[in-house]
């Protein structure tokens, strides 16, 4: 019997239903993985019992010792992972990197050209809801009908808005960036180049997509998607700003920084070092390939087009007549877990979408592969072709319980 079933019997009944609910359905978020025990060994570690404001070496609070030798290793496996000059692994998480990047390099009011919401960005690349859409002037940039960035525009972008920084990096975009591009109209405005990496980390570290961390300034990045660690935040950078960055996450932004975090974010990083990691980014890839041309040939709009990376965005209004809500309620009643998204100037609202966002790095953690892809799309197109049919989503439920009982995850754990 564990502590926590003796002491707090209804928080342990809810995490027993909620591995349970990981265990038996089809989780196709694409920001969320299924992190390994050594992650969440670490996490749930003493390390969380620890103050330790400042950084390694330079902390605020005594007995240190060992929480510094954590940290230094976090950091040294992240410099490895990606080639990275500087690295601050302290960021709470992917928005958190982001504050404290413009904190770092801007000035209230400077201007940052990043990638509009409903075409792929995120809300910290200049939502006008953020704090930081308050504080800086953001200017964004759109993609075209066919799902490509036209740099051309963007060129002219910055040279009428003459950005401090040229922000490339999505949350819901499914090509590729031409990172090159981005430097060339960067540089001839004399801004700085920051890539949000949060969502293909892992595909970058795992050598299946281009690293823009040998070609940008500043690279920020959540731990806990394609890279498979904890939840958490990073910053790499050109060692010419990482005293700006340093202070800015730390007194700037944050006070003492999660170490048990820290932790599992290194335990990660040693994960995503070793050989067999390539081959689950390249699985993840080929996956969410089949995945996108299985949808494709039932119907399904594809918003950008296609996939180069491990998510696709489809238009579940267009292609199937449900809206993105209706969509991600009747999926979840089948055992199929996605996310309603805005697609490129949607006009539907953004609580009820026209687009539906999937992904395929927890059900490639699982162990499924091109064959187990071609189920997941007729599940999904059975499901909307019938959103209100109780004995089809109860159908669809079970044929997936009896999949992903295939493909276990966590074995003996319990609460
Ligand atoms: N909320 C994250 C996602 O789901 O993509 C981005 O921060």
């Amino acid at each position: 019997m564990s502590y926590l079933s003796q002491t707090d019997p209804a928080i342990a009944e809810y995490l027993t239903k909620e591995l349970e609910r990981q265990q038996d359905v089809l989780e196709l978020i694409p920001s969320e993985n299924i992190v390994s025990r050594a992650v969440l060994e670490a996490l749930g570690s003493v390390a969380t019992n620890k103050y330790s404001e400042g950084y390694p070496g330079r902390r605020y609070y005594g007995g240190n010792q060992e929480i510094d030798k954590i940290e230094a290793a976090a950091i040294e496996r992240a410099k490895q992972l990606y080639g990275a000059e500087h690295v601050n692994v302290q960021p709470l998480s992917g928005a958190p990197a982001n504050m404290a990047v413009y904190a770092a390099l801007l000035e209230p009011g400077d201007t940052v050209l990043g990638m509009d919401l409903s075409h792929g960005g995120h809300l910290t690349h200049g939502h006008p809801m953020t704090v930081m859409a308050k504080i800086y002037n953001f200017v964004r940039y759109k993609t075209e009908n066919d799902g490509t960035i036209d740099l051309d525009k963007l060129r002219t972008l910055a040279l009428e808005h003459k950005p401090k920084i040229v922000l490339a990096g999505f949350s819901s975009y499914s090509r590729s960036i031409d990172y090159a591009g981005f430097k060339r109209i960067a540089d001839e405005v004399g801004a700085i180049t920051m890539m949000d990496m949060a969502h293909i980390a892992g595909l970058i570290a795992g050598k299946q997509l281009e690293n823009p961390v040998k070609i940008f300034d500043v690279v920020t990045t959540t731990t806990h998607k394609t890279l498979r660690g904890p939840r958490g935040g990073m910053i790499l950078a050109r060692e010419q700003y990482s005293k700006a960055i340093d202070r800015a996450v730390f007194p700037g932004l944050q006070g003492g920084p999660h170490e048990n975090v820290i932790a599992a974010k290194a335990v990660a990083f040693l994960e995503a070092l070793q050989p067999a990691f390539e081959g689950y980014a390249r699985q993840i890839m080929k996956n969410a390939s089949v995945l996108c041309d299985e949808l494709k040939n039932r119907g399904f709009k594809i918003v950008f087009g296609s996939t180069e990376n491990h998510l696709i965005l489809f238009d579940a209004f267009a292609s199937k007549g449900v809206g993105g809500k209706h969509a991600e309620r009747a999926l979840d009643e089948a055992g199929i877990t996605v996310n309603k998204n805005v697609i490129p100037d949607d006009t539907r609202p953004p609580l009820d979408p026209s687009g539906v966002r999937i992904g395929t790095p927890a059900i490639t953690t699982r162990g499924m592969k091109e064959e187990e892809m071609k189920f997941v799309a007729e599940a999904i197109d059975r499901v909307l072709a019938n959103p209100d049919d109780d004995s089809v989503k109860q159908a669809v439920r079970e044929e997936v319980r009896t999949l992903c009982r295939r493909f276990p995850i966590y074995g003996d754990l319990s609460y």
